[in-house]
């Protein structure tokens, strides 16, 4: 259970009633000010924020009581140093937002397999209208599907729902593409390997059928272009 104290978040442990306000475990060291907590999942990691000094503007973190603080990372170039996570599900998995250098708001996906990830990427999500931005992440589910708004390219308000690909080229789903996704894409490719999940990851255009396409799109992704 989480909520707000006079103090800030603070969690309960429902079996001895103690309350703990985040304050008090969260290392002195990190961040400045109250801290945010914004959810929590089944295995008591909970999710939340804390700003931080300039240039930090917002530290995000994962807090349980068995394993600690976890500060998620930061999304790197072109982006400020300011991570708003909204919601964490089973799996860990953490969506919320995060705003580029020109204060434009985008809404993430973090993972420890993938990383911290902008999911206003066509190559993550199939099917996204040209134009229409992600704006805001409600909540993440345990099947990892993701609520929130966004807006359109006339300025209209909608909500969505989408699930992420993986890592483009990730075919054994270990986070990165290197040459042991090389040799599963060459067997899913040549018919050796036939397992499903290796196939979808695969077929990088998502049509169902590996061609040349698929290739390009895999040596690309392997080089890192
Ligand atoms: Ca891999
Ligand atoms: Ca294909």
């Amino acid at each position: 259970m989480n909520d707000l104290i006079s103090q800030g978040p603070f969690f309960v442990d429902i079996e001895t009633g103690a309350y703990t306000p985040l304050m008090d475990v969260l290392p002195p060291d990190f961040g400045v000010g109250y801290p945010a907590a914004n959810d929590i999942n089944d295995n008591d990691e909970i999710v939340g924020s804390r700003p931080g000094t300039y240039p930090i503007y917002r530290y995000g973190f994962v807090y349980a009581p068995a394993t600690g603080l976890h500060i998620l990372p930061f999304p790197g170039a072109g982006y400020q140093q300011y991570v708003s996570p909204a919601s964490i599900n089973n799996a860990g998995t953490v969506v919320g937002v995060i705003s580029t250098v020109l204060a434009s708001q985008h809404v993430f996906v973090y993972s420890a397999a993938d990383g911290l990830r902008d999911l206003n990427d066509g190559s993550l999500i199939a099917g996204m209208p040209g134009g229409y931005r992600l704006y805001i992440a409600t909540k993440i589910n345990n099947q990892g599907w993701i609520v929130g708004y966004g807006h359109t390219t006339a300025g209209k308000i909608t909500g969505y729902v989408l699930k992420p690909r993986s890592v483009p080229g990730d075919i054994d789903g270990d986070g990165d593409v290197d040459f042991a996704d090389r040799e599963l894409f060459m067997a899913v490719l040549l018919g050796a390997d036939v397992d499903p999940t290796h196939a979808t990851r695969s077929d990088l255009t998502q049509d169902g059928h590996m061609d040349g396409m698929d290739c390009q799109l895999f040596v690309a992704a392997l080089l890192g272009a």
